[in-house]
């Protein structure tokens, strides 16, 4: 049984959890003790960050390093391309998620509360996002998912982020437009039945969360 320590709204948590269902692994969610960043959960896991896993005595970090472990531990369905430059392409595309959509969108983090709300700051921060989205746009070409008819480790962090930009489009008053493909492939993330599943219990965490921080149900 793999460890999962997590939250209910952690967004790589989730991109872990798709592949943990992908793979039919048996996982048990643990919430991090103190909180993460707190230093009981840095005695475990040093980095203080969500998601890790802990698999028999070996503890991981870092949800990229975390999905290519089960990748290696449960081969089949395998969650690569064949060929060495799909391979290559959907690491690059993983990582624009992780290092440039995520973030970009994560920012607004600390402006979804009405009363916190920096304006000015969220205009910018909506082009840079619609920045990223069009560069996406650009680089992928989903068939209908990343790499291809199957899912790939590529794609496991963007339907959760999309998910966020989906949410707080609303209650933020983001205007964030998907480029047309991306909103097709956004689509068939959803029908992904790993990704669905995922989807059935973070979308409700992620409203109640939007909610608290916000006061009104997403
Ligand atoms: N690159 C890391 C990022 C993980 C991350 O930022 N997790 C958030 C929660 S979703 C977190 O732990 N934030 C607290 C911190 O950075 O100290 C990964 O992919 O696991």
């Amino acid at each position: 049984m793999i460890r999962l320590y997590s939250i209910p709204p952690s967004l790589y948590s989730a991109k872990v959890r798709i592949v943990l269902r992908a793979k039919g692994l048996a996982f048990e969610d643990v919430l991090p003790p103190g909180g993460y960043g707190s230093d009981t959960y840095k005695e475990i896991v040093p980095s203080g960050t969500l998601p890790a896993i802990e698999h028999d005595g070996f503890l991981l970090a870092d949800s990229e390093a975390i999905n290519e472990y089960l990748d290696e531990l449960a081969p089949e369905p395998s969650l690569w391309p064949g060929g060495i430059r799909e391979r290559a392409q959907a690491r690059a595309l993983s990582r624009l998620h992780d290092t440039r959509l995520e973030p970009a969108v994560r920012a607004l983090f600390a402006h979804v509360d009405p009363v916190k709300r920096d304006s000015g700051f969220v205009v910018e921060q909506v082009k840079l996002i619609q920045d990223r989205l069009a560069q996406l746009d650009r680089i992928a070409d989903p068939s209908p998912l990343l790499t291809g008819d199957r899912l790939s480790l590529a794609d496991c962090g963007y339907p959760i982020t999309l998910t966020f930009v989906e949410m707080l489009n609303g209650p933020m008053q983001l205007g964030v437009v998907l480029p047309d493909r991306i909103a097709a492939y956004f689509e068939a993330l959803k029908r992904e039945p790993s990704v669905a599943r995922e989807l059935e219990t973070y979308r409700p965490a992620l409203a109640e969360w939007v909610g608290s921080v916000t006061g009104t149900p997403a």
